[in-house]
């Protein structure tokens, strides 16, 4: 397969809809995957977790199901996180999930699954790592092991994390099969790039698994004319949607991917049940796709290995919106056309799909489309819309056609139609 960008990023910038997985120790203190930072908990405090780490409900195969029937064509778990925890079976460290009760290669089994579903798999890797022990200080953030008085002066050799850090991410491309996405978080600070050695690592990486798609956190500029060789294949807006496409300085647009919590936190929170509704996904998807991005929607499961119910309910909802409407997601983009006020439009090649959020008062108006359009249909169930109004005067193909109109849902988006 050409490993060229546009090549490489073609399926990235066509599935549109991934699912994030934050899961690890954290989710048995349940106050979300920075507890032991924010919270300086010291190894001895937090190492129970490590002892009782038992996810004994953990099915990645009904994870997987759960995904593909929300619509979603890949997905990321993390196989590290900032704690260092390991939930896949490296050679370099004791610190991970087959030294714990649990005793499997969670890692392993969560690719096989995917993969099983049809669905393209990535990993998520913490460069930061608050338990090895050649890891400094995180700025003004008190490196959990550095808490206790035996590592309070405790000398660091940097170049010993790195070669490890460079080791697993070796471990993690060469045993587990092709690895379509590969997320690492987060360079900060002087902490970028070549601290890092991001040009060794991502030749190692390319040579081992030329198709991998690469995000943007280990630094440089993914917007530069000539970005770093390390700088990455997408932008990776976190908890927020960019207010238009995201281009580079010569204007071109490049691949992004909005990462979003269905709730408000990664890791798993108990006390946190305020979840978006399936209505948000939604056009928060649509949103994402009308300016040339794609949604990386996370769940965080439980410590028995549960995705929490509201999460599982939403997802199901959202997947029965995209049964009738994936044609206006999966390989669609920003549209010729500027911003209704009623929704969003999404386009594939002549085919342009209006997402009505908003419906007005009577018929919606597409004034000035001047008969570009050679029919509409609603996606949902393929019924005649009438178009009430001239179409908006745009150059589009001449077999181009689109359809409006309301294929009610419960909460009363309106999905257009190609
Ligand atoms: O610190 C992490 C955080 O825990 C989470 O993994 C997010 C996901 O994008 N990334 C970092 C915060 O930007």
């Amino acid at each position: 397969m050409r490993n060229d960008f546009a090549e490489r990023t073609r399926w990235f910038r066509e599935a549109r809809f991934g699912m994030f997985i934050h899961w690890g120790l954290y989710a048995i203190p349940s106050r979300g995957e920075w507890v032991r930072s924010l919270e300086k908990l010291s190894v001895e405090e937090y190492r129970p977790f490590f002892e009782e780490f038992d996810p004994v409900r953990y099915d990645p195969r009904q994870w997987a199901k759960l995904a593909k029937a929300a619509g979603m064509k890949y997905a990321v778990m993390t196989a590290k996180h900032h704690d260092g925890f390991c939930l896949f079976d490296s050679k370099l460290t004791d610190y991970k999930a087959t030294y714990t009760p649990a005793g499997r290669d969670l890692i392993r089994e969560y690719v096989e699954a995917f993969r099983e579903e049809g669905l393209r798999v990535g990993l998520y890797y913490s460069i930061i790592d608050w338990h090895h022990d050649d890891y400094p200080a995180y700025g003004d953030k008190i490196h959990p092991m550095r808490d206790n008085e035996a590592f309070k002066n405790k000398p660091i050799e940097f170049g010993r994390y790195l070669d490890y850090m460079h080791g697993q991410v070796k471990e993690l491309l060469t045993n587990y099969g092709k690895i379509d996405v590969m997320w690492f978080d987060f360079s900060y600070d002087d902490m970028t790039g070549e601290k890092w050695r991001a040009t060794e690592l991502v030749r190692m990486m390319r040579s081992l698994q030329p198709d991998i798609v690469i995000d943007n956190r280990l630094g440089g500029n993914i917007k530069a004319a000539a970005p770093e060789e390390y700088a990455g294949d997408f932008a990776s807006p976190e908890q927020m949607l960019p207010a238009e496409g995201i281009a580079n300085e010569a204007g071109r647009p490049i691949p992004w991917e909005a990462c979003i919590t269905l709730n408000d936190h990664w890791g798993y929170c108990s006390s946190d049940r305020n979840y978006k509704s399936a209505k948000t996904v939604v056009r928060g998807l649509v949103e994402c796709v009308s300016k040339g991005g794609n949604l990386l929607l996370n769940v965080g499961p439980d410590a028995k290995g549960v995705i929490p119910h509201e999460a599982v309910e939403i997802l199901r909802e959202v997947g029965r919106w995209m049964d009738a409407n994936a044609d206006s997601v999966y390989g669609c983009g920003a549209a010729s056309l500027p911003k209704p006020e009623w929704g969003r439009y999404t386009q594939n090649g002549n085919k342009l799909y209006a997402h009505l959020f908003d419906r007005g008062m009577g018929p919606t108006s597409f004034a000035g489309m001047n008969g570009k359009i050679k029919r509409a249909r609603l996606l949902a169930d393929g019924a005649e819309i009438k178009v009430e109004t001239p179409w908006m005067a745009y150059e589009y193909p001449d077999d181009a056609f689109v359809t409006l109109g309301g294929a009610e849902l419960p909460d009363g988006i309106d999905t257009v139609i190609e």
